[in-house]
């Protein structure tokens, strides 16, 4: 049995409803209105058909076939329409949320304390000196009246750079950031003789040893005070550094002796201890820091007379200060970057 105009007609219809994506209606247009398709095979058939007959049979199926366009137009653009919707979903926008914004960071709790020693020293004439981590030897040893088989020296306790600098030796990571206070001393040696200028500096940085355990990192940061002129005694020092501890830890409840101790660039030298008076660790004496009225002979190396100018150094770990302020346990947590430890300083 043929099927009927109509029945083309229906079917084509169904067909396009059932499809939901573009390609699918143009494969189905295809059967109806293509090269092959159901109305364009009946048009073909026309010619073996009478003159009268062909006439009112092809008008019949140009409408069926207009009817087959129409609905095709129809269902196109429903597609269209429904493509655009749920792209306009997928890709919504909510305006009314707030931003995502730019994660802040924070300032290292170490450097936190940096800042702070630089502002505590600057408020009382203190300079702020800067240098090379990468150091020569007369630098970081021999102006410093280090023996020349010292066993800082050594390979086990000192990074060597695979250079050598001007003096043949091998540059070296700095031990200490001493040797920024000689090259300080050195360039205002002559103000100080000239303008009686004294050298009143401080020199943080970073600072290399080969050495890694809990309470040891092979870089760590140092503070050193260096304060040269022609009357500066222990009892300075004294005084300096007494400040400097009841502003650092923001209390005046806190004691500070002085031990007898020996580095090579002082002499006399001292361990300087401290001990809250209140707080978790009241009653303990802690080392703070090492210190020492500076060598003649490393005065010598500033090129000042050492007959004439005197004064003192001291030095302190960085990281040491900030355990103490925050109590903080174990120096790892310094160099891990764990957010959750850092955060508690941002
Ligand atoms: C010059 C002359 C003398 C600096 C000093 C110390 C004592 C000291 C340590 C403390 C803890 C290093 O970070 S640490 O391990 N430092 O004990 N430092 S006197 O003396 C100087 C510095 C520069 C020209």
């Amino acid at each position: 049995m043929t099927e009927s105009l109509q029945q083309i007609v229906d079917r084509a219809r169904a067909e396009f409803a059932a499809v939901s994506e573009g390609p699918a209606l143009e494969d189905a247009k295809a059967r109806y209105l293509g090269k092959g398709g159901a109305l364009t095979e009946l048009l073909k058939g026309l010619t073996a058909l009478p003159p009268e007959e062909k006439k009112s049979r092809g008008a019949e199926i140009n409408r069926a076939k207009e009817t087959v366009e129409e609905a095709l137009r129809a269902r196109r653009a429903e597609l269209a329409e429904a493509a655009l919707a749920a792209r306009l979903a997928a890709e919504a926008i909510d305006v009314t949320l707030p931003g995502r914004g730019r994660g802040t960071g924070g300032i290292h709790p170490v450097i936190r304390t940096w800042q702070r020693v630089e502002e505590i020293f600057g408020s009382i004439g203190f300079d702020v000196a800067d240098g090379p981590e990468i150091e020569a030897d007369w630098f970081n040893f021999t102006a410093l009246n280090n023996p020349p088989n010292h066993p800082a020296r050594s390979m086990q306790d000192t990074f060597y750079v695979d250079m050598k600098g001007t003096d043949g030796l091998p540059l070296l990571l700095r031990t200490h950031t001493s040797p920024m206070q000689v090259r300080y001393a050195r360039e205002h040696a002559r103000a100080l003789v000239e303008e009686g200028k004294p050298i009143k500096v401080i020199a943080p940085g970073r600072t290399y040893r080969v050495d890694s355990d809990a309470t040891h990192s092979p870089m760590f940061h140092q503070v050193e005070g260096l304060w040269i002129d022609e009357a500066i005694s222990f009892a300075d020092l004294k005084g300096v550094y007494t400040d400097f501890l009841r502003r650092f830890f923001e209390t005046d409840a806190l004691t500070v002796r002085f031990r007898p101790s020996y580095f090579p660039f002082t002499e006399p030298s001292a361990e300087i201890d401290m001990m809250f008076d209140s707080g978790p660790l009241k009653g303990r004496w802690l080392e703070i820091s090492g210190s020492g009225q500076v060598h003649p002979a490393v005065v010598r190396n500033f090129g000042l007379d050492p007959e004439r100018y005197i004064g003192f150094a001291f030095g302190s770990g960085l990281e040491r200060l900030t355990m103490l302020r925050y109590g903080i346990g174990d120096l790892r947590l310094f160099f891990e970057g764990d957010l959750r430890f850092l955060r508690q300083f941002a």
